[in-house]
């Protein structure tokens, strides 16, 4: 056995997605904040993004977290968050898991009933509450960033598509958020191609025109990689969708940051007051309950504070070597 770099890995999935949480084998990533450490690594590590996340180690809907020192007093950890997509400013299922892992691996001082996990995210501090039975993590409610709405009732034209109305909501990503019936599409597994055609359509539209969105404190946080398709009968108490996310996949889990933005954008619209429980579901019936805890603002812009829970559990661990023969050093995707 032979190998260039060792990474150790603990995965998990929440609620059916992926969290491959890199535990190891980085060391410490230059950057005075993790924002900073999120654009160095696009700029000079994103091999290994792709290394770990793109097959044949990964697959076409992968998605992990690395962990760091955390760069602020007040966080147990830094974390970078790593898809198939790129790096995230943040992801909730991500946190999720990362929250699990942490609390079943010992990695965090563990209290029964409750553990509280304080992660540094690029977008900033997100605070994880674990509820813990034996040792292990039952459920995490994570408290999220800012979310807020950018837009609501815009229109653009999608080629193929013709005219699109959306609303777009910030939850630690950009989300467009629309009825699924917008492209005549029935809410079926069986239509996914069709869906996510039409979802990446969209995203493409979005990020060509000068509807791209750019967060105002920090321009690294920009364009649309994600369109929330909500189901026909969804509502401000419960909401079914089919989130599309670049460059061809769904998220399996309900989508932490597109809850949190799904929240801001019905706060916006006076459907969703503070203190009132969301039930997300996703494309394959998986569940997180949202609540909006605070108001609050982001440049001076209304801004909500997000809750999200969820549950994750642990699938196995492991050690992922890149050989200095193998063809495929930043992996590949079919
Ligand atoms: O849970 O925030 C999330 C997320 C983003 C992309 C996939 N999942």
């Amino acid at each position: 056995m032979r190998t260039r770099h060792v990474f150790h890995a603990v995965d998990s999935h929440t609620e059916g997605m992926p969290t491959r949480v890199i535990t190891g084998g980085f060391g410490v990533i230059p950057g005075a904040t993790m924002a900073e450490r999120r654009v160095h690594f696009q700029q000079h590590m994103d091999q290994f993004r792709t290394l770990l996340m793109y097959e044949p180690r990964g697959h076409a809907s992968m998605s992990g977290a690395i962990l760091q020192p955390p760069t602020r007093p007040d966080a147990d950890y830094g974390v970078l968050f790593i898809e198939v997509s790129g790096l995230l400013p943040m992801c909730g299922h991500g946190t999720i898991g990362v929250a699990t892992v942490l609390v079943e691996t010992g990695m965090v001082p563990v209290v029964e009933p409750v553990t509280t996990v304080r992660l540094d995210t690029p977008a900033g501090l997100v605070t994880a509450e674990v509820q813990v039975e034996n040792g292990a993590a039952t459920a995490v409610t994570i408290r999220n960033v800012a979310s807020y709405s950018v837009e609501l009732d815009s229109k653009i034209e999608v080629p193929g598509w013709g005219s699109v109305g959306y609303d777009l909501a910030f939850g630690g990503n950009f989300y467009a958020i629309l009825p699924l019936a917008e492209f005549g599409l029935p809410f079926e597994r069986a239509r996914k191609q069709e869906i996510l055609q039409a979802g990446l359509a969209l995203m493409e539209a979005i990020n060509t025109s000068e509807q791209r969105p750019v967060h105002p404190l920090e321009p690294s946080f920009h364009s649309v990689h994600h369109v929330y398709l909500a189901a026909p009968g969804s509502d401000a108490a419960h909401s079914r969708h089919a989130m599309a996310i670049h460059p061809g996949w769904f998220d399996r889990s309900p989508c932490g940051t597109g809850t949190s933005a799904r929240m801001a954008q019905l706060h916006a619209r006076g459907q969703l007051p503070l203190e009132q429980d969301f039930l997300n579901e996703s494309f394959i019936g998986t569940r997180f309950i949202g609540r909006l805890v605070e108001e609050t603002e982001v440049a001076g812009l209304p801004a909500v504070i997000p809750t999200v829970t969820g549950r994750a559990w642990v699938t196995g661990t492991a050690q992922y070597f890149l050989d200095p023969t193998d063809p495929f050093p930043g992996g590949f995707l079919l």
